[in-house]
């Protein structure tokens, strides 16, 4: 679909009042209704309290601004403990075809079927108003409003976790979050307390690979794939299981960012990727994800050289294919933040019939742990009322009142069994869901399977199968972050765990730091193993190259070719992507006709960063003034820096200024087929072989 141009914002008169004062006192119209309190009572005057004489103190009295302000006072709710960050959006999911052969979950029985859904995007460590780019896993949350009530798929964008059982969750959470006496570092895992506590946890390295690769700085939520990690079961009329993983893939590929320009597009737009989920939706560039699963019995599990209750593995996609099942697309914004993206309440436990749980210990502590946590961050048990959360096919029980009651519970009888109403709601053996059959046996013990010992196969495996590019930022990443710990013994623990993880991926590290010879030598439980590299755990090279739902940042300056702009923009928005207009002056620029075009951004505010390609557009006036200011260079030398595809066009000065050379990528826009050129090569994205960093 073609992106719309987001509208600009308009501005409204309504009439205003004469005062002494000059303050602004817009008037409702008389077909309108007032401003009222929360008792319905019009306002008369939202600009001036109650006032013992004009310049005397306010009065106690006045009960209009009391309650302003207290509800005010009280607009907060307590943060998410983790998660806090997250944006969210409305959608559908449809399957591809009838999945009644394993499942006999109603959304997923017929292609017919258009399932509400709600998402929600999020970074795990930073409070509320940390900024987007932090590196961190990102949280995939999907609330599918299905006719047999609400099924939360709870994921990440990471497809294995940090531990394996739940009792460490606390733990690991205490160690990422701020270290609690001095409140720093927000949303960061480069400092002592994450990687001490790491190092001591082998059963981590595996998501230290995946967290340390580009997957924890993506470009958008629209281009980074989900997992719900644990493995399911899924469950069909006849009662027959099957082990089920769920994974989500965005249809316009995988996509991440730099670290470097992650750093900078959190000074520039800390709000980079809501915005940016935000403004695809506004334009009509409705973000989509293919859900693909990946069956197996029982039998093909006990097949596997690890357990499939460890959250810490995955299984290669080599060895159990994924099957596409459906999409979901993402085609409304929420109405309100708080309301909707703040107050949604999502549980692993909201499940329907068809889908059951698995014995991973980790999912089975997250039964208990969000209901639980639902109820101190949204005050009491009656949430599931919040629109956001309530089901949308018909519900209801016989529990009753609660804090913030929000339905009118008619009638006598709130008890089950009971004779008096035959109308009250009652057990359904046919409708209901079973959990489905399972042998438990076993003594009660505090102990953990062999079958989960081996913490660095897959790791290595990870490191293994992505693709160069990824291996060097990976290594950086390391360095980078444990150079940042500042007690030395933790610092060698870690080197040991990479030394039994990789060797050369160890060295480069150990060489980085300059800590050769001391990395702390680590027995592990078990003995990694070399498995078969699986390509599809790469970022990138899985799908075409595409320029579609990405952002190019065309500069402009004085005396610049009005037509190569028309044709150019013309051509980006024919590729499904959004151009994104910066000049000096965001009142606009002149071209080569004396004719001033609008522009969206001002350069000061729009660094290259914000953008997936970039074009120089320039007059030979024009070309001198950007030579001479520091934003412009910065413009084009970041954009070479981070490999993008850059075009220019008469900008000799600018050009000799930067040492512009002839590279991979960058196209003179005002050649034949200049525009042409420029679009294949925002296409390709980042031509990694001009990365200069070692
Ligand atoms: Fe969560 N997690 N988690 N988590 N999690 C929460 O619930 C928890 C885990 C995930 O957008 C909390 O509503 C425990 C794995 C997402 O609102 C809390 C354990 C995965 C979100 C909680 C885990 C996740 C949360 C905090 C270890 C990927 C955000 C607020 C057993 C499969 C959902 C809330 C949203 C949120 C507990 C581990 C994903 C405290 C105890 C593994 C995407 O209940």
């Amino acid at each position: 679909m073609m992106p719309r141009k987001l509208s600009k914002p308009k501005t409204l008169r309504p009439g205003t009042r004469e005062t002494k004062g000059g303050e602004t006192h817009q008037q409702a119209a008389p077909n309108q209704v007032p401003l009222t309190t929360n008792q319905g009572l019009a306002i008369s005057d939202n600009q001036n309290s109650l006032r013992a004489g004009e310049r005397g103190p306010i009065l106690l009295e006045d009960f209009i601004l009391r309650e302003k302000i207290t509800h005010f006072d009280h607009e907060r709710t307590p943060e998410r403990i983790v998660h806090a960050r997250g944006a969210g959006a409305h959608g559908y999911f449809q399957p591809y075809q009838s999945l009644k052969k394993y499942t006999k979950a109603a959304f997923l029985s017929d292609p017919k079927i258009k399932t509400p859904v709600f998402v929600r995007f999020s970074t795990v460590a930073g409070e509320r108003g940390s900024a987007d780019l932090a590196r961190d896993v990102r949280g995939f949350a999907v609330k599918f409003y299905t006719s047999e009530g609400n099924f939360d798929l709870v994921g990440n964008n990471i497809p294995v976790f940090f531990i394996q059982d739940a009792i460490k969750f606390p733990d690991l959470i205490h160690s990422v979050k701020i270290e609690p006496d001095r409140g720093f570092p927000q949303a960061a895992t480069a400092h002592d307390t994450f990687w001490d506590f790491i190092s001591l946890m082998p059963e981590s390295m595996h998501m230290v690979m995946w967290i340390m690769s580009d997957r924890t700085i993506p470009r958008s939520f629209r281009m980074m794939e989900g997992f719900g990690i644990h493995t399911f079961r899924l469950i069909n009329e006849a009662g027959k299981s099957q082990f089920v993983k769920f994974h989500w893939r965005p249809k316009l590929g995988n996509s991440s960012v730099l670290w470097d320009e992650a750093v900078k597009i959190n000074g520039a737009d800390p709000d980079f990727h809501r915005r940016d989920l935000w403004e695809a939706i506004a334009s009509g560039d409705f973000p989509e994800y293919e859900l693909g699963l990946q069956i197996f019995d029982e039998k093909t599990a006990d097949s596997f050289e690890f357990d499939v209750l460890d959250a810490t593995k995955i299984i290669p996609e080599e060895i159990v294919p994924l099957q596409m099942v459906g999409k979901m697309v993402l085609d409304r914004n929420p109405d309100n933040f708080f309301a909707e993206t703040e107050q949604v309440a999502f549980c692993p436990s909201h499940i329907v019939p068809g889908i059951d749980f698995s014995e991973d210990p980790l999912l089975q502590g997250r039964l208990f742990s969000y209901l639980d946590t639902q109820l101190s961050r949204l005050g009491g048990p009656n949430f599931h009322q919040l629109p956001v959360n309530a089901p949308k096919c018909p519900f209801h029980n016989l529990q009753r009142d609660g804090i913030h009651q929000m339905s009118l519970q008619a009638g006598r009888i709130s008890y089950e069994p009971n004779s008096l109403d035959p109308a009250a709601p009652r057990e359904s053996a046919q409708r209901g869901f079973t959990t489905s059959a399972r042998s438990v046996t076993g003594n009660a013990v505090r102990a953990r399977s062999e079958s989960f010992s081996d913490h660095y196969s897959q790791a290595r495996l990870f490191f293994q199968s992505i693709t160069p590019p990824e291996q060097k930022h990976l290594a950086h990443a390391l360095t980078f972050e444990l150079s940042k710990v500042e007690t030395e013994a933790i610092r060698l623990r870690m080197l040991g765990h990479l030394e039994l993880i990789d060797p050369a991926l160890a060295d480069t590290v150990i060489a980085a730091m300059g800590a050769e010879g001391k990395a702390e030598k680590i027995k592990p439980a078990k003995a990694p193993v070399d498995l078969e590299p699986s390509p599809a755990l790469r970022l990138y090279g899985k799908t075409k190259p595409t320029l579609a739902g990405r952002k190019v940042g065309v500069l402009l300056a004085s005396g610049f070719d009005g037509r190569i702009k028309t044709d150019l923009t013309a051509q980006i928005e024919k590729e499904s992507a959004t151009a994104a207009i910066v000049a000096s002056k965001i009142q606009g620029e002149v071209d080569s006709q004396g004719r001033l075009h609008p522009v969206d951004m001002a350069l000061c505010g729009a660094p290259s960063v914000l953008f997936d390609a970039i074009v120089i557009l320039a007059g030979a006036e024009g070309d001198k003034k950007l030579a001479d200011d520091p934003n412009a260079s910065n413009f084009l030398l970041d954009a070479i820096r981070h490999c993008k595809a850059v075009g220019f066009s008469g900008i000799p000065t600018l050009s000799k200024k930067v040492e512009l050379a002839e590279e991979p990528g960058v196209v003179d826009i005002t050649a034949k087929a200049g525009v042409k050129d420029f679009i294949g090569a925002g296409r390709t994205g980042r031509f990694w072989e001009r990365e200069t960093e070692q």
